[in-house]
C-alpha cells in the first residue's frame, strides 16, 4: 500500500528510524511546521540528487489531517447539540418509516443521514451562514438522498409542520407534502439545488464557486468570505462528473470552495471499494489536482491510543486494510476488533491492553465525533489559496443497529421492526416510552425548550434559516424595444446567417444601459465557430488573474484579450462545466439577488444530446436564461458528419416542460422571441428558459412582414402566401430554420411549373404547437359542456386550403405530433437518420428535404387527393432530377 510507514525497511535498525522521527519532533517543537516541512523538502531534494528513487506518492498516511494540538477548542454545548441532533435522527427515520408504512414502497432513505448527521449539525450549528439582507451568505449543496434530515431539522426549527413532514415523497396530499430530494421547482422557497442526480451537483458547486468570484472581479457583487459546501457520497464519485472539473478548482485557488464527502466506503449495492480504499484514492486524485485534503478519519477516543503509540505503529496497521475489512470491522465487537485489528501485532495488543472490550467497541469514527468535524471544517474555512476537500469517514446507518448500521442493505432499509425502533430510541435517548416508540411519531420539544432554543440561536447567530430559496433580484424596467429594433428591419440583401444575425444583437445587449453589463455570453472553446471573436476585444475573456502575457495576435483589431474584469466565460471545451456556468448565471437572480443573463452558445449536437441531465437540473432550478444551439440543422452544418450534424435537439428539448424550443429561420424571429423572452423571465419573472437553434447559412434576411410577433412566438404565422390565391390546386408549406427557404423555393417551383398557389408558413416552434394542442385536447375534456377550444394550429389553418407538407432540418417526429390538429392529412419531410460528410446541396438530397422534394410531397399529395394525374408526378420526378431508388436515409 503506497500510504505505508514502514518502520523496518530493509534490515534497518528501529532505533535508526527512532532518532530520525525524534529529530524532527524536536524541530517541529523548536522551529514549528513550516521548518519541519522544508526540511522535508530539502531530504527529498538531497535524495534524489544522490540517485535515490523516492516512489511518488500524493497520499499522507491514513490519519487526521489535523493534528490534536492544533485542534480548536469545540465552541458549542456539546451535550445539548448531541441531544439535538438526535431529535433530527429521529425525525429523519420516522419521516422514512411513517411513509412507507402508510404507502409501501414509497422509498426514502434512513443510513444516508445517520451517517452524516454529524456533518451536518457541525455545518448548521457553526458554519452555514443564511443570506441576508447585508450577507450573500454561504451557498450548500446538500447530498440528495440526506435530504430526511434537512426536513427533521427545519421542523425543528419550526419551519415544517408535522403535516408537511407525514406527507414526505406524498406531495399531492391536501396540505402539501415533501419532496423526496432537494427540487426548488416543488419547493421553491426551500431548497435552492438539485442534488440527486449524482455528479452533477459537485460539478455545479466548482462553477458556482468560480461564478460567485467572476461576479466580483466584475465589479458587480463585493467580495465576501462566503463559501460553497458541497456535501457529496463517496460513491458518488465515481461519476465521471464528480470530480471531472476539479483542476479548474484549483487552478482558479477557489478557496471559498470546500467538499464534504461523506466516506462510509458504501454506496447502494455494496462497499465503494472493498479490495481498496477510497479515502486514499481520493486523496491522491485532490491532492494531485492541488486541493487542501483535510482528512477526518479518526474520533477523539483514538488521541491517546496515538500519543501511546510512539513508532507509528497504528498508522501504519490503519494504512494496510482495505475497505471492505474496514467496514466489518465497524460493526463487530471490541473483542473482534481486539483480535483482527490490533491483534496484528504484540505491540499494537500493547497499546490497547489496559482497555475494555466495550471501550474498543465504541472507538468512533472522525466524521462521527463534532470535535473533529469542527477541527476540520475550522481549517477548511480558514485556509487560504486553493479549494478545499474534506474526506470524513463514517458509518453509512450509524445508529441503526442490527437494522442496517454498515451493512451492505443499508442504503435500502426503509423500515424498522418495534425491537429495532425501541433500540434505536434509547441510543440516542427520545424521550418516547416503549408503547409510543413503536408509533414512531415525531418529536418535537416544546418551543421554550433549551434544545429549541438553543438551535434557534444558533441560526440565529448564523443571520437565518439554510436552505431557503427567495428571489431576491429586483425585476428589469425596460421592454428593450429599441434595441431589437433594428433586427426586424432585415439586412437589405446582404446575406447573413442566423448565428450571425444572433451575434450581432449579443454585441447590441452588451452595450446596453440596462441590460448590458447583465448579459454573460458563455462558449465551450467554439467561438470562431459562430463568429464571435469581435466581442473578445470588446467584452473581454473572464480571467481571474487578467492577461499574464502578449497575446500572439496583439496586432490584430480582434486579439485574443483576457480580462479581469472580461465579461465572456470561454470556458473551454466542456459543454457540461459551461452548462455549469450558465445555471449559476441563470439562477444569480436568486443565489446573489443579480439579473445576470446568461447567453451560452454551443454546438447543437453537444448540448441536449451531452449534457441533457444539466439541462433537466437546470430547469428544476428555474434557470432562467437562454440556451443557443449554434451551427444546428442536419444538413445545414455541411461536412461535418454523423456526429456533428443535429437533427435531434428539438425533440430532446420536448421533455424539459419549462423550456421554450425554437427554430427560426430569419433574423427578426430570434429578435422577437430574445425580447420577449428577457420580459418573460427577467421583468415578469416566469421561471422559463430558452433553447434557440441557430444555423450557418448565410442568405438575405427579410423584414418582418407586418406584425406577426405573437405568431413567432406561439409556434407558427404565415410567411408569404401564394401569389395567385384563385389558383385551383393550392398547398399549405410549412418550414423551419434554414429548411424554410427549402420551402420558399418549392413554392416558386410549384408555382412556375405546376400550377400550385402555395401559402409559406415558418413553424418557430413545433414544441408550443404541440404544448398548445395538448392543452386544448385537456381543456376540452375536463369541460365538455363549455364551448370545446382550438388548438393555435387549428385556428391559423382553419380557411387555409389545400395539401399540407412540412419540412425541416429535424425528425419527422415533430411535424407529425401536431399533424392531428390540422384540417388534413400532413406530409413531413424531416432528417431522421445518421448524417453524412457531405456539402449542403447533397445533405438536404440525401434526406430529401430539398426543394425538389418538397415539390414532389406536394404534388403526390394533390395525386392522393385526386387533383393531379400520376403522369404529372413521373414527370415531375424525371424533371427535377429525382433518383426513386436512392438509399433511404433514415436506415443507411
Ligand atoms: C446519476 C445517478 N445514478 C444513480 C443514482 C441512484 N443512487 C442513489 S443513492 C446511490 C448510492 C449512493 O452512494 P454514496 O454516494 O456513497 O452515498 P451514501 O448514501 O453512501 O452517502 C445510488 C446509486 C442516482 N441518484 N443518480
Ligand atoms: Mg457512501
Amino acid at each position: 500500500m503506497d500510504n505505508e510507514i514502514s518502520t523496518q525497511p530493509h534490515g534497518m535498525e528501529d532505533v535508526e528510524i527512532q532518532e530520525w522521527l525524534e529529530s524532527l519532533d524536536s524541530v517541529l517543537e523548536s522551529s514549528g511546521p513550516e521548518v519541519a516541512a522544508e526540511i522535508l523538502e530539502r531530504l527529498r531534494a538531497h535524495a534524489t540528487v544522490n540517485g535515490i528513487d523516492l516512489p511518488f506518492s500524493a497520499n499522507t498516511p491514513y490519519a487526521n489531517t489535523v493534528p490534536v494540538r492544533l485542534q480548536p477548542l469545540f465552541p458549542g454545548d456539546q451535550e445539548l447539540e448531541r441531544r439535538i441532533k438526535s431529535l433530527i435522527r429521529w425525525n429523519a427515520l420516522a419521516m422514512v418509516v411513517r411513509a412507507n408504512r402508510v404507502e409501501h414502497n414509497i422509498g426514502g432513505h434512513i443510513s444516508t443521514y445517520a451517517s452524516a448527521a454529524t456533518l451536518y449539525e457541525v455545518g448548521f450549528n457553526h458554519f452555514f451562514r443564511a443570506r441576508t439582507d447585508e450577507f450573500e451568505g454561504d451557498t450548500v449543496y446538500f447530498q440528495g438522498h440526506a435530504s430526511p434530515g434537512m426536513y427533521a431539522r427545519a421542523f425543528l426549527e419550526g419551519r415544517l409542520s408535522a403535516q408537511k413532514l407525514e406527507n414526505f415523497r406524498r406531495e399531492l396530499k391536501p396540505g402539501g407534502g415533501l419532496s423526496s430530494y432537494p427540487h426548488p421547482w416543488l419547493m421553491p422557497d426551500f431548497w435552492e439545488f438539485p442534488t440527486v442526480s449524482m455528479g452533477l451537483s459537485p460539478l455545479m458547486a466548482i462553477y458556482q464557486a468560480r461564478y460567485n468570484r467572476y461576479l466580483e472581479d466584475r465589479g458587480m457583487k463585493p467580495a465576501t468570505d462566503a463559501k460553497v459546501w458541497a456535501f457529496l457520497g463517496d460513491g458518488e464519485t465515481d461519476e465521471p462528473e464528480s470530480l471531472g472539473a476539479i483542476t479548474l478548482a484549483s487552478r482558479e485557488k477557489l478557496d471559498n470552495l470546500i467538499f464534504v464527502i461523506n466516506c462510509n466506503l458504501q454506496r447502494l449495492d455494496g462497499p465503494v471499494r472493498g479490495n481498496g480504499q477510497i479515502i486514499q484514492e481520493l486523496e491522491s486524485a485532490f491532492r494531485g489536482a492541488r486541493w487542501n485534503v483535510i482528512k477526518v478519519l479518526w474520533g477523539s477516543e483514538w488521541d491517546p491510543i496515538f500519543e501511546r503509540d510512539t513508532e507509528g505503529l497504528l498508522v501504519k496497521r490503519m494504512g494496510e486494510l482495505v475497505d471492505g475489512e474496514y467496514q466489518k470491522l465497524v460493526v463487530s465487537s471490541g473483542a473482534y476488533v481486539r483480535e483482527h485489528f490490533f491483534g496484528s501485532d504484540p505491540r499494537l495488543l500493547q497499546l490497547v491492553e489496559p482497555m475494555s472490550d466495550e471501550s474498543l467497541r465504541r472507538l468512533r469514527l472522525g466524521g462521527h465525533d463534532p470535535r473533529k468535524v469542527y477541527a476540520a471544517y475550522k481549517a477548511a474555512v480558514d485556509h487560504k489559496g486553493s479549494p478545499t476537500v474534506i474526506l470524513a469517514r463514517t458509518i453509512k446507518g450509524y445508529g441503526l443497529g442490527e437494522a442496517g448500521e454498515g451493512k451492505n442493505v443499508t442504503h435500502q432499509q426503509k423500515k424498522l421492526n418495534e425491537d429495532e425502533l425501541r433500540e434505536f430510541r434509547s441510543r440516542f435517548g427520545i424521550p418516547l416510552n416503549d408503547e409510543d416508540c413503536i408509533e414512531v411519531p415525531f418529536y418535537r420539544p416544546a418551543e421554550d425548550s433549551v434544545e429549541i432554543q438553543y438551535l434557534r440561536a444558533r441560526r440565529e447567530a448564523l443571520g437565518g434559516y439554510v436552505p431557503k430559496r427567495s428571489i431576491r433580484a429586483k425585476p428589469l424596467a425596460a421592454d428593450h424595444d429599441e434595441l431589437f429594433k433594428e433586427f426586424l428591419e432585415g439586412s437589405e440583401g446582404r446575406e447573413v446567417s442566423t448565428t450571425m444575425a444572433f451575434v450581432g444583437m449579443l454585441r447590441k445587449m452588451l452595450k446596453d444601459a440596462e441590460i448590458g453589463k447583465l448579459v454573460v455570453p458563455i462558449v465551450p472553446d467554439e467561438a470562431r465557430t459562430f463568429g464571435m471573436e469581435s466581442l473578445f476585444r470588446t467584452a473581454g475573456i473572464y480571467s481571474s488573474v487578467g492577461q499574464k502575457y502578449e497575446p500572439v495576435d496583439v496586432n490584430t483589431l480582434l486579439y485574443y484579450k483576457e480580462a479581469k474584469d472580461g465579461q465572456i466565460l470561454e470556458e473551454g471545451i466542456t459543454e457540461a462545466g459551461s452548462m455549469a456556468s450558465c445555471i449559476a448565471a441563470g439562477t444569480a437572480y436568486a443565489t446573489h439577488g443579480i439579473n445576470t443573463i446568461p447567453f451560452f452558445i454551443y454546438y447543437s449536437m453537444f448540448g441536449f444530446q451531452r449534457i441533457a441531465d444539466f439541462i433537466w437540473a437546470a430547469a428544476d432550478m428555474r434557470m432562467r436564461g437562454f440556451l443557443l444551439g449554434g451551427t444546428s440543422g442536419r444538413t445545414t452544418l455541411a461536412g461535418e458528419g454523423l456526429q456533428h450534424q443535429d437533427g435531434n435537439s428539438h425533440v430532446l428539448a420536448l421533455p424539459v416542460p419549462n423550456v421554450k424550443a425554437y427554430d427560426p429561420a430569419f433574423a427578426y424571429e430570434i429578435a422577437v422571441i430574445i425580447q420577449d423572452g428577457i420580459r418573460r423571465m427577467y421583468k415578469d419573472g416566469e421561471s422559463v428558459l430558452y433553447y434557440i437553434t441557430v444555423m450557418n447559412e448565410p442568405y438575405a434576411m427579410p423584414p418582418m412582414p407586418g406584425d406577426v410577433k405573437d405568431g413567432i412566438l406561439r409556434g407558427m404565422y404565415r410567411f408569404r402566401p401564394a401569389a395567385n390565391g384563385k389558383a385551383k390546386l393550392r398547398a399549405q408549406l410549412f418550414g423551419s430554420g434554414a429548411i424554410l427557404n427549402e420551402v420558399l423555393r418549392a413554392q416558386e417551383i410549384l408555382e412556375s411549373k405546376y400550377g400550385v398557389a402555395a401559402d409559406v408558413w415558418s413553424v418557430t416552434s413545433y414544441k408550443e404547437l404541440y404544448n398548445d394542442g395538448i392543452e386544448s385536447e385537456r381543456w376540452n375534456r375536463l369541460h365538455p359542456g363549455e364551448k370545446a377550444r382550438a388548438p393555435y394550429v387549428t385556428i391559423c389553418l382553419a380557411d387555409a386550403p389545400g395539401v399540407l407538407v412540412a419540412a425541416s432540418d429535424y425528425l419527422k417526429t415533430l411535424p407529425n405530433m401536431i399533424s392531428k390538429w390540422m384540417p388534413r392529412r400532413l406530409a413531413s419531410l424531416g432528417t431522421d437518420g445518421f448524417g453524412r460528410s457531405e456539402g449542403r446541396a447533397s445533405l438536404r438530397d440525401f434526406f430529401e428535404v430539398d426543394s425538389r422534394f418538397i415539390t414532389l410531397a406536394t404534388l403526390h399529395e394533390l395525386f392522393v387527393d385526386g387533383k393531379v394525374e400520376r403522369s404529372v408526378l413521373d414527370k415531375a420526378i424525371k424533371d427535377l432530377g429525382i433518383n426513386a431508388d436512392k438509399p433511404n436515409p433514415v436506415v443507411s
